[in-house]
Parts: structure tokens; sequence; C-alpha cells
């Protein structure tokens, strides 16, 4: 934001600037980028799939909609719902032994478990046993 003009007697004349991360109310956001996908587009609206909050003369701060089942980007995953155990944690971000992927970011994740490759530890072979022990990581 910058003001010019002013007087004793007249006001400055202000302009609010989109990106400079002062928010001073004339757009919906202002978190000191022009940068997409993050909540705060570079036009200062807030995108879909987002919240901001702060502002008010200072900068805002945008998170992703964990749980609207649109994979945005900023959380690891999002299968719009809060349960866990099922790829997607309630806080969306990707279960251990989980792979998520959304087709886009305006889709909700689906999640596959991993399937872990088999690593062959060693090799047993005598006159007798023959055998792969399989080592799990
Ligand atoms: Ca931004
Ligand atoms: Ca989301
Ligand atoms: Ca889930």
């Amino acid at each position: 934001m910058y003001c010019i003009g002013g007087s004793i007697t007249g006001r400055d004349v202000c302009v609010e600037i989109c990106g400079d991360g002062i928010d001073a109310l004339n757009y919906e956001c202002d978190d000191g980028n022009l940068v997409n996908i993050d909540g705060c587009s570079q036009a200062c609206q807030v995108e879909l799939g987002f919240f901001c909050w702060g502002g008010n003369f200072a900068i805002n701060f945008c998170d992703e909609i964990c749980g609207d089942g649109m994979a945005r980007g900023l959380d690891d995953c999002d299968d719009e719902n809060f349960v866990d155990g099922d790829g997607c944690d309630a806080n969306c971000n990707t279960e251990f032994g989980w792979i998520c992927y959304a087709d886009n970011n305006y889709l909700s994740s689906i999640c596959y478990p991993i399937t872990w490759p088999m690593i062959i530890d060693y090799f047993v072979m005598s006159t007798t046993t023959e055998y792969i022990k399989e080592l799990h990581i």
C-alpha cells in the first residue's frame, strides 16, 4: 500500500498493492506474493478450496481446507473424509504404507496401499535346503 498527496487540510490518497503483504481490505487477501495455488491468487482473491486468515492491514496466511474433497496440493491428500486408516488421515496426511494421488487438484485423492518390493536378504542352498529369505522394508 502506498499513500500520496495529503496536506494539512486534505487526506492522503492511498492505493492498495496486491502482493505486498498488506491486506488493506480492498482485496480478499494478500499473502505477500503473486503466486497461485497457495490460497491467495495473484489477483489477491481467496482460491477455491482454501481459507485465509490474518489481514486487516497485515499479511494474510492461507491454508487448504482439509476434507472438502479437493486435493489442491498444500495438503498431502484429501479423500473427502476425516477417517484414518484409509490412506489419507483425518488431517489430510498420507498414511504410512499408502500412496495417494488425484487426477487433478479439484478432485479427491484416491489412495492405495503400497505393495512393498520384495528384497532378497539371502539365498540359501545346500544339498538339503533351498530357500529364499525375504526381507520386508
Ligand atoms: Ca499467493
Ligand atoms: Ca482440500
Ligand atoms: Ca481419510
